[in-house]
């Protein structure tokens, strides 16, 4: 079978989340596959082959984006302005800001806008270094929007060489014709929205917003039970501005991932630890709310929770489309190390999806890899903002050279 052979890389492999280097090696994708890895000596190519040779240039699994909100229309960029003048998250929703105004914009998209402007995001995305990236719905809020928007994510997948993961998010936000009802509108999540997305196989998870300004604990716990009952994996957004007791939570539910934790606590770190949830780092919201409560790292790593880096591609408090300045900020912001923060956009981040098939460059895995032109892997974490791989290869096909 004819084949594509990268030689003579600095290939780090990330197994066992460290970079475990393979110096000036090759790899042999056969179909959409790793069928060798090796010395450059050892992998020699087949006269039909085609022959990337790397010239000693860095070659990373492909990047995996496990938290995104990317599927929105409309422009929040009035709310920075006013934020900058000092008023509150809460004084800005009042002035017509805040995650409703984006369900406003997101309702009143047609189709082809809504795609398109979520699709220049994923695109940004992907030049980063992504070939996989998850994508959560949130800004519809009713069970026709929300459909509507994790069939557009799905959609994307069709025309973009690229794997997308899709989360349920209905328990994001409080919908305006759902003001002072909460509880109703969760009925609506649980008896409709849920077993919908599950029998139209339209997402992969289910995540949740547990939070003072949004849904309390035993509101989430109906959303899961939900989840559950329908063969829906969880994921949740815990403890990202308060103590909510969310990590926790997210542990007794067996969640794939426990996102943010800014404010957890060790109970319930030791929870995620021994329900082997993954712990997702998103320091481009922190950095972006000017907040101050690092995640408890130390803690993170004392009890042997992998943790994940994302970019939280969202209007409201992320707006950021490049996985190595996630990695940047994650080092600079929460003192990760650039070989945790790697980790943390490859092999912990593919388990943070539950996609046991990529994430780290060994036989039989996805053929999903990124060629860097610098010498360290940890330039891919130093460098701020602008890097982008020479080439990428998806699914054994070669998608873009720089
Ligand atoms: N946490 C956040 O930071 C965003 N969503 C969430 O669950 C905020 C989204 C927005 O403001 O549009
Ligand atoms: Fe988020």
């Amino acid at each position: 079978m004819a084949a594509l052979v990268v030689t003579h890389a600095r290939i780090a492999t990330m197994r066992g989340g460290k970079y475990s280097i393979l110096e000036d090696g090759a790899v042999r994708c056969e179909g959409w596959r790793i069928a060798g890895i090796g010395p450059s000596g050892d992998i020699v190519p087949h006269e039909r082959d085609q022959v990337i040779d790397a010239g000693g240039a860095l070659l990373t699994p492909g990047l995996v984006d496990c938290h995104t909100h990317l599927v929105y229309a409309g422009d929040r960029t009035r709310d920075f302005e006013m934020r900058m003048e000092g008023l509150s998250y809460a004084d800005i929703a009042k002035a017509g800001g805040g995650i409703v105004s984006t369900v406003k914009a997101t309702r009143a998209a047609s189709d082809d806008d809504l795609r398109a402007a979520s699709a220049r995001r994923l695109e940004a995305i992907m030049a980063s270094g992504a070939t996989t990236v998850e994508i959560k719905s949130g800004y519809g809020l009713d069970t026709g929007n929300e459909l509507r928007c994790l069939r557009i994510a799905r959609g994307l997948a069709s025309d973009h060489p690229v794997q997308i993961a899709t989360t349920l998010l209905g328990a994001h936000a409080i919908p305006p014709e759902f003001e002072g009802r909460a509880d109703a509108y969760i009925d609506e999540v649980c008896g409709t929205m849920i077993p919908m997305a599950a029998s139209d196989h339209l997402a992969d998870a289910v995540d949740g917003f547990c939070e003072t300004i949004a849904f309390t604990r035993e509101q989430v716990r109906r959303v899961f039970e939900t989840a559950r009952k329908h063969g829906l994996r969880v994921k949740l957004h815990a403890d990202q501005l308060s103590d909510s007791g969310g990590a926790a939570l997210a542990a007794e539910f067996d969640a794939i991932s426990a996102d943010h934790l800014e404010h957890s606590n060790e109970e319930g770190i030791t929870a995620l630890a021994k329900a082997g949830s993954v712990a997702v780092m998103l320091p481009g919201a922190f950095y972006f709310l000017r907040e101050t409560q690092v995640p408890p790292i130390e803690l993170l790593r004392q009890h042997g929770v992998r943790m994940a880096v994302a970019t939280d591609c969202n209007p409201g408090t992320s707006p950021l489309t490049s996985l190595p300045t996630a990695m940047n900020m994650a080092c600079t912001l929460f003192r990760m190390t650039p070989e945790e923060a790697l980790a943390g956009t490859t092999c912990h981040a593919a388990r943070a999806l539950g996609l046991g098939d990529r994430g780290t460059i060994e036989v039989r895995k996805r053929a999903d890899l990124a060629l860097w032109d610098v010498e360290h892997p940890a330039h891919l974490a130093w460098q701020i903002a602008g890097l982008v791989p020479r080439a990428i290869i998806h699914a054994g096909k070669v998608t873009r050279r720089g």
